[in-house]
């Protein structure tokens, strides 16, 4: 477990009113950080140790998605091995797994669980756990293929395992609402509730195509805080875009708050430009109780970050309700 290291931070640029702004120094994190890679994004950290620790999405230059393993003192500069994560038999035999990718990271009660997007004859959810980050387990896949974007609570509720996940389709799907399931054992999966739904059009078109669930939720006193991407087509294809929501900190398919308005949207040169162009994708969320720094993917090529005081982004999300 974490000692608390101080998260990376920034303060607001002079005269931005933005209630989430942007690293100066981003990409945090290269295409080419490490030998193999063609591009390293949509990964998740945690505090470990000292320090932090991570699984990052690294595509290697055939264009196979994997997961690494990779560790920092301060959340910035990162070792990211060179070998993907190799997975050992947790709760189940090994099972099949033609690729992975879009990793999320949450520490619950004594050990850090890994879920990510798995190949089982099409996307669904696989889920490992890690005491170190040297040795995984691997489980049962959560659901039925096709799913994507499952992402664990920090903590069980009502004396369960809980994950919001987004149920797909096998392509680039074109729809897609936020969904909570339970599990006693985090084998079984079960009592699926709709949690988020898209956005009628034009309400808030930037979230009017597919949403899913992007960072660990944060418990706050004003509910369940979650960092989440909303996708418009446009006429030259997906736009990725991050807001957030409150959910009950009792029963989190209750959304209490929704931002109408984005909180990032892609603007920023390595946004705009990559693999995917138009992509912000947040994958995981550092909270000191006052301050928040988000990962996200940019353009499907990078990995960027992004600042904002907890209670102003609490405030704006109640304040820019749907
Ligand atoms: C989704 C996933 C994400 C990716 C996004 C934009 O379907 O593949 O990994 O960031 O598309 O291309």
């Amino acid at each position: 477990m974490s000692t608390n290291p101080m998260i990376p931070w920034e303060d607001r640029p002079a005269g931005s009113t933005d209630v989430m702004w942007r690293y100066s120094q981003n990409p945090v994190i290269g295409r080419y950080q490490i030998p193999t890679s063609n591009s390293i994004f949509n990964s998740a950290v945690v505090p470990f140790g000292d320090g932090f620790a991570g699984v990052f999405r690294c595509d290697n230059k055939a264009v196979q998605m994997n997961i690494f393993a990779g560790f920092s003192k301060d959340g910035i500069n990162w070792d990211i091995n060179h070998e993907p994560i190799v997975f050992q038999a947790g709760n189940t035999d090994m099972i099949e797994s033609d690729y992975k990718y879009d990793p999320r990271v949450t520490f619950i009660e004594d050990r850090y669980w890994v879920t990510w997007c798995n190949g089982y004859h099409g996307p669904t959810i696989g889920i490992a756990y890690t005491f170190d980050f040297k040795e995984f387990f691997q489980c049962e896949n959560a659901f039925l293929p096709f799913n994507r974007n499952g992402v664990l609570f920090p903590e069980k509720i009502d004396g369960k395992y809980a994950m919001l996940s987004r149920p797909s389709d096998n392509g680039h799907t074109p729809f897609g609402d936020i969904y909570i399931s339970y599990s006693p054992d985090m084998k079984y999966w079960g009592e699926h509730r709709c949690v988020m739904k898209v956005t009628p059009f034009p309400e808030s078109a930037w979230q009017c195509t597919k949403i899913g669930a992007g960072s660990v939720p944060i418990k706050t006193k004003d509910g369940w805080l979650e960092f989440y991407h909303g996708v418009i087509n446009t006429c030259n294809g997906f736009r990725y875009s991050m807001g957030a929501a409150l959910l009950d900190l009792e029963d989190p398919s209750k959304v209490l708050y929704r931002t109408q308005p984005y909180l990032l949207a892609p603007a920023a040169p390595y946004e705009l430009v990559g693999d995917v162009p138009n992509v912000v994708f947040p994958c995981a969320a550092l909270c000191d109780g006052e301050k928040v720094a988000v990962y996200y993917g940019a353009a499907d090529t990078v990995v960027g970050m992004a600042f904002g005081h907890l209670q102003e982004i609490i405030d704006f999300i109640k304040n820019n309700s749907i």
